[in-house]
């Protein structure tokens, strides 16, 4: 098996991966379809594009017609971090009615970037009382209960690997070793496409630094590699639920003259968008001066032009704390919604964490559905509306004694 870096990861995944090789060609020859089920992030799509790029030909070479292939193909975004149970339920009906028309066989699902965590239980029971199989590639903390659930499991987590690896690195690496079963294929970059990806997830590993020197040398500059990560993010939200198609490997330089246009406006654009929110946010926020930093607050659901705006609340609300951070000032920004709080944080502030503000919000007010999560700064909560005084209440507490 060769790699296109050295890596202990890899090395010990390597049973998982030669596993999901052979379970991919068998499903390919059995004509059985392959949907690809991706979280809708930059690292979800890099993860699924690195996949299709050769799945579609070792599927094309199976069947006689070319339009076969949209059959015994699919690939569709996740908006939730999660295979949530109504995307489940879509998928059933949408297999059920192929499988009507053409008698083809209930699909293997391949989820990535998503589809480690507990949260994906009741989704997966659901596809397969349908007959479906499923093979999960995440790097996500992963649950106990779901490798009996699946063919195969791929997850760092698994080795005691814990954030060297993103699902598009890992999707490169099993795209380049599929690429080798096709004969004709142009060169698709894959170094490029997992140097994308660990850029998007922030991943800073040994590993991902090989990655990214393997795209320097192939002629992707670092510039060349954010600016793609930065635009894949932006067209996965305006994207929504619908996959992109050719749109997003084009981005990906399968066509490079229209690659080259639209970073350019997606760039324009993006310089424009960024500006108007971090003056919009600064403008509205509500800015107390603690002793040793600066508590911000940013009324985030009036802030935003749109409900669909770009950027989203999470990512508003990391640009207003990075704006602080460039004065050298330290912060913890939060943007307060009726159901939810996004947070920032400088990480010098030791004693902010987002989980024990969420556990202090689970032993005070029980009945408020609290949920959440993310790193310790940066994160979000939700609650239910109903709660939002309370919860606003015990967030001033908690920062006040910080
Ligand atoms: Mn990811």
């Amino acid at each position: 098996m060769k790699f296109l870096i050295e890596s202990s990861v890899l090395q010990k995944l390597k049973p998982q991966i030669q596993e999901l090789l052979t379970l991919l060609k068998t499903t390919i020859e059995s004509k059985q379809p392959i949907y690809i089920r991706h979280h809708a992030d930059a690292d979800g799509y890099t993860a699924g594009i690195a996949l299709e790029r050769v799945l579609v030909p070792l599927i094309g070479a199976q069947h006689k017609r070319e339009r076969d292939v949209s059959l015994y193909f699919q690939r569709l975004p996740s908006l939730t971090p999660y295979y949530s149970y109504e995307d489940a339920t879509r998928d059933i009906q949408n297999f059920l009615r192929t499988a009507e028309q053409f008698s083809t066989k209930p699909p293997l699902f391949l989820f990535l970037d998503l589809g480690s965590g507990p949260e994906n239980i009741p989704s997966y029971h659901k596809v397969k009382i349908y007959g479906a199989a499923l093979a999960v590639i995440d790097h996500h903390p992963a649950d106990e209960h779901i490798t009996p659930l699946t063919e195969v499991h791929i997850n760092p987590h698994l080795i005691g690997s814990t954030y060297d690896y993103s699902a598009g690195m890992l999707c490169a690496e099993i795209g380049n070793l599929l690429a080798l079963e096709i004969k004709n294929l142009p060169e698709q970059n894959f170094a490029f496409i997992a140097a994308v990806s660990g850029t998007a997830d922030k991943v800073a590993s040994e590993e991902y630094k090989k990655y990214m020197s393997l795209a320097s040398h192939k002629g992707f500059s670092k510039e060349f590699v954010q600016q793609v990560a930065k635009a894949i993010d932006y067209e996965a939200h305006i994207l929504g639920p619908t996959s992109g198609r050719e749109l997003v490997q084009d981005l990906l330089g399968k066509d490079e003259k229209k690659q080259h246009k639209h970073l350019a406006l997606i760039e324009k654009q993006l310089e424009k968008l960024f500006k108007a929110q971090l003056t919009t946010c600064l403008h509205y926020a509500q800015i107390e001066e603690k002793k040793h930093f600066s508590y911000v607050k940013v009324p985030i659901e009036d802030v935003l032009s749109s409900r669909n705006a770009y950027p989203p609340r999470g990512k508003a609300i990391g640009i207003v704390q990075q704006h602080f951070n460039d004065q050298g000032k330290k912060a913890i920004t939060v943007g307060v919604g009726k159901s939810s709080f996004n947070f920032r944080a400088s990480t010098e502030i030791e004693k902010f964490d987002v989980h024990a503000f969420m556990d202090l919000c689970k032993k005070k007010v029980p009945y408020a559905q609290i949920n959440g999560g993310g790193h310790r700064v940066a994160g979000s909560v939700t609650f239910v509306a109903a709660a939002k005084e309370e919860v606003e209440n015990l967030l001033d507490e908690y920062v006040g004694g910080l």
